[in-house]
C-alpha cells in the first residue's frame, strides 16, 4: 500500500517526501523536536545505511527529483582545466562543462569548426594555448544585480579574458592582454557591466617586454585593465578599452565599487616590498621577501576619473591599448593607497556599496574599510604622505571602520540578506559567519577542508538571497573514496538560512581547482532552446553558407570543393563525398533538426574534426585532404534508432586518377551542379 507520508524536519518545516512504499502503514504520528518522524520503512532505511536523521534532513532538503529543477545555478571555475562548470543548487549536480580556453570535443569546441576561430583568437603573443588558469567566474550586471546574460571568466597564467554567452552557454570571444603576463583580479564587472576589469598579478615590463630583474623598481609595473564592453554585440571592445599603469606591487585580488562607491575599484596586494627573489644566488627566496612589510597596500582606484582623463587623451599607447600612466593618476587623485595588514587576501564591496572588506593570509582579523571615510579622505586631500612612485597614502586608521577578530587565515568574504558576512577562513577550515553592523561574530562551523573561496545566492549583487553559502574547498583528504594522489576539490552546501550554519553536501569536484564561483537564481536564466534556422552561434546570425532542406550540393572550384551539407534524422545529405587528394574540403553543415534536444554530431576519420550539430545549427570546416584512401564520416550523438546509420563516406583518390563516371558522381551527389563535372 502506497502513503504520502509528511516528514517533519528539525527546524519545524514540514517536508513532504514522495510516495513511499510501506508494507503495514501506520501514518506517522507528528512528533516534536529533533525526531524526524520518519515511517518504520524510512527509520529501517536510515539504519541499513547508517544515517543520522541530521544526514535525512540534509538530503530531503538537497534532493532534487528528476523532472523538477534546481533553484539556482552555481557557475564554477574549472580551475586548471580552462572550462567553466555549471551546477545546479541544492542538487548540486553537474549541469554542463562549459568549453571556454580548452578545446571541448563534446560541443565541438576547437575540433574544426566555427569555435576554432574564438580559441585562435586566444593565442598569447602568437602563442597557441590550449589550457588556462581559470580564478574568477562573473556574471554580467544591471543596476549591479546579475541579469542572467552573459559571464565572464580569466585566465591568470595567460592573461586573457572570455565572454561566455547565456542565451546558448558557449564562448563567444576570448581576449588577449597585450601588456601583461599575468593577470588575477579579474574579472570584475563595474555594475552596468559597461566594463570587464582585468588587473594584473606578477609586474612585469608592460607590453610584455624585457628588462633586466635588478630594474625591477624602474621597469617593472602592474596594471589594470578596463575591457569595454559592448552589451549589444556581447562582446568586449579592444578598441575602447584602456588600461591604468600601477607601480610594480603584486596587485591581486579586486572589486567593482556599487552604489555609494560606483565608479570605483578597489584592489589590494602584497609583495610592495617589491622583493624579487635570487634565492639561488643567496637572497631571501621571493616568499620572505615578500613577507616583511607589515602591511601592503589597497589601491583605490576612481574609474570615471580615469575615464575622463583617458577621453582627454591623457594616455600613452602600448601594443595598441590605451594606458593612462602612473604619475597621470598619481597626480590627478585616479588612485590612492591605504596600508593593509599581513598578507592581505579577498577584496569584497559590501552589497551597499558603502565598505570594502578585506583579509589576510597570516591575519586573524577582516579590516572593514569605509567607503564614506576614504572618500571624505581624498576630497579633502589628507594624504599621510605618498609612496615611491608618488601616489597618495590615506591613512590605515581614518579609512576603516574597525577590525573583527574571525580565525586564522581570512580570505573571501559574501554576503546575505540580513546584513551578515560569510568568510572563508584558510588555516583554520572554518567559514565565520559575523555581523557587518556590529562587527561580531555569531557562528563558525568547521569545513572540510582548506577553505579558499566562498560564495553565496547572488552573493555579489546589491541584494544577496542567503539561504545558500558554498564552501570551496581545496582539499578533501577523508571525504570521498579515493582516486590516486591527486583528490578532488570539495564545494560543501551550507544552508544559511537559520541562525546557525548547517553543512548539507559534499560535492566532489574532479576537474581543476575551480577558485571562485558566483550563484544566480535560476529565473534569471533564459538560454534558448534550439537555435534558428541556419545559426552561426558565433555570429549571432544565420551564416551565409546555411543549407536549406533541398538545396544540398557539391561544388568543385578548381581543387577546392565546397560541400552543402545537411543533416537530419538520420542521414547527411550528400552522404558520398568524392575528391581527390590534395584538394581543400570546406564543409558546410546544417542541422535541419527544429525538435528540441535533438543533437547530431559530426566526425570524419583522420582530420581530428568532431562537431556538435544542435537543432538549427551551422557549422563549416576545411581541411585538406591530403592523404588518398577512404574515410568515413558519422553522427557522434546517439540521436535515433537509426544513428549508426548516420554516416557516409569522403573518397580521396589519389592524385591524377581519373574522376569516377558521371553516373558514380550523380549517385554522390544527385545535385545539378555536381552533376555539371
Ligand atoms: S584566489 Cu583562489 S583562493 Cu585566485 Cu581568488 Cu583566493
Ligand atoms: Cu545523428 Cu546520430
Amino acid at each position: 500500500m502506497n502513503t504520502r507520508i509528511a516528514v517533519r524536519a528539525l527546524a519545524g518545516i514540514a517536508v513532504v517526501i514522495g510516495t513511499v512504499a510501506a508494507a503495514s502503514c501506520t501514518p506517522p504520528k507528528p512528533q516534536r523536536g529533533a525526531d524526524l518522524g520518519a515511517s518504520q520503512s524510512i527509520k529501517e532505511l536510515m539504519q541499513k545505511r547508517s544515517l543520522t536523521e541530521a544526514d535525512v534532513q540534509a538530503a530531503l532538503e538537497t534532493y532534487v527529483p528528476g523532472g523538477k529543477h534546481d533553484e539556482y545555478m552555481i557557475f564554477a571555475s574549472g580551475g586548471q582545466s580552462g572550462q567553466v562548470l555549471a551546477i545546479g543548487v541544492p542538487s548540486m549536480r553537474l549541469l554542463k562543462v562549459i568549453g571556454v580556453f580548452t578545446p571541448e570535443p563534446w560541443q565541438g569546441y576547437g575540433y574544426g569548426g566555427e569555435g576554432d576561430k574564438v580559441l585562435e583568437g586566444a593565442t598569447q603573443s602568437g602563442h597557441k594555448l590550449t589550457w588556462a588558469d581559470v580564478h574568477h567566474p562573473a556574471l554580467s550586471e544591471m543596476a549591479g544585480d546579475y541579469d542572467g546574460k552573459y559571464l565572464f571568466v580569466n585566465d591568470k597564467a595567460n592573461a586573457r579574458v572570455a565572454v561566455i554567452d547565456l542565451a546558448d552557454f558557449v564562448t563567444k570571444q576570448i581576449v588577449a592582454n597585450p601588456l601583461i603576463a599575468a593577470d588575477h583580479g579579474a574579472t570584475f564587472v563595474t555594475p552596468n557591466t559597461d566594463y570587464v576589469i582585468e588587473t594584473s598579478q606578477y609586474p612585469a615590463p608592460l607590453g610584455r617586454d624585457y628588462a633586466p630583474i635588478e630594474q625591477y623598481k624602474e621597469k617593472y609595473r602592474g596594471l589594470v585593465t578596463f575591457w569595454r564592453f559592448d552589451r549589444a554585440l556581447g562582446r568586449i571592445d579592444p578598441s575602447k578599452s584602456w588600461a591604468i599603469e600601477l607601480p610594480p606591487y603584486t596587485q591581486d585580488l579586486a572589486d567593482a565599487g556599487k552604489l555609494d562607491s560606483d565608479g570605483f575599484a578597489f584592489i589590494n596586494s602584497f609583495n610592495t616590498e617589491m622583493a624579487t627573489g635570487g634565492d639561488l644566488e643567496g637572497k631571501p627566496p621571493i616568499e620572505s621577501g615578500a613577507s616583511q612589510n607589515d602591511m601592503d597596500y589597497l589601491h583605490v582606484i576612481n574609474w570615471k576619473l580615469a575615464e575622463q582623463l583617458v577621453a582627454q587623451g591623457k594616455t600613452t599607447t602600448i601594443k595598441g591599448m590605451r594606458v593612462l600612466p602612473l604619475q597621470t593618476a598619481a597626480e590627478s587623485g585616479v588612485i590612492q593607497l591605504i596600508g593593509e595588514p599581513k598578507s592581505p587576501h579577498g577584496c569584497d564591496v559590501t552589497p551597499d556599496g558603502k565598505e570594502i572588506i578585506v583579509g589576510g593570509k597570516l591575519d586573524t582579523h577582516d579590516t572593514v574599510y569605509n567607503f564614506a571615510k576614504i572618500k571624505g579622505l581624498i576630497d579633502a586631500k589628507r594624504y599621510d604622505g605618498k609612496d615611491a612612485y608618488g601616489i597618495p597614502i590615506l591613512a590605515f586608521k581614518d579609512s576603516i571602520r574597525g577590525q573583527i577578530e574571525v580565525g586564522l587565515g581570512p580570505l573571501h568574504s559574501v554576503f546575505d540578506d540580513k546584513g551578515n558576512v560569510y568568510t572563508s577562513i584558510f588555516l583554520d577550515s572554518a567559514v565565520t559567519k559575523w555581523s557587518l553592523k556590529d562587527l561580531k561574530v555569531l557562528d563558525k562551523i568547521p569545513v572540510h577542508y582548506n577553505i579558499g573561496h566562498i560564495l553565496a545566492a547572488e552573493g555579489d549583487t546589491v541584494s544577496p538571497d542567503g539561504k545558500y553559502v558554498v564552501a570551496m574547498d581545496k582539499m578533501s583528504i577523508d571525504r570521498f573514496a579515493s582516486v590516486g594522489p591527486l583528490y578532488p576539490q570539495n564545494f560543501q552546501l551550507l544552508d544559511v538560512s537559520g541562525d546557525k550554519m548547517r553543512m548539507i553536501f559534499d560535492a566532489p569536484i574532479g576537474i581543476g581547482e575551480p577558485h571562485y564561483a558566483q550563484m544566480i537564481k535560476m529565473d534569471k536564466l533564459h538560454p534558448i532552446k534550439v537555435y534558428p534556422p541556419g545559426t552561426n552561434p558565433y555570429l549571432g546570425k544565420q551564416d551565409p553558407n546555411a543549407v536549406q532542406s533541398g538545396k544540398e550540393r557539391i561544388e568543385r572550384h578548381g581543387d577546392v570543393v565546397d560541400v552543402y551539407m545537411t543533416a537530419i534524422r538520420s542521414h547527411f545529405t550528400p552522404d558520398r563525398i568524392e575528391v581527390e587528394e590534395g584538394d581543400t574540403v570546406n564543409l558546410h553543415i546544417t542541422s535541419l533538426e527544429q525538435a528540441e534536444d535533438q543533437t547530431h554530431g559530426f566526425t570524419v576519420d583522420m582530420y581530428n574534426v568532431n562537431l556538435s550539430l544542435e537543432p538549427g545549427k551551422h557549422e563549416n570546416v576545411s581541411f585538406k585532404a591530403d592523404v588518398a584512401g577512404v574515410f568515413p564520416f558519422y553522427c557522434t550523438e546517439f540521436c535515433s534508432a537509426l544513428h549508426l546509420e548516420m554516416t557516409g563516406y569522403m573518397l580521396v583518390r589519389p592524385k591524377g586518377t581519373p574522376a569516377p563516371s558521371a553516373s558514380a558522381l550523380a549517385s554522390a551527389a544527385p545535385s545539378a551542379s555536381a552533376q555539371k563535372k
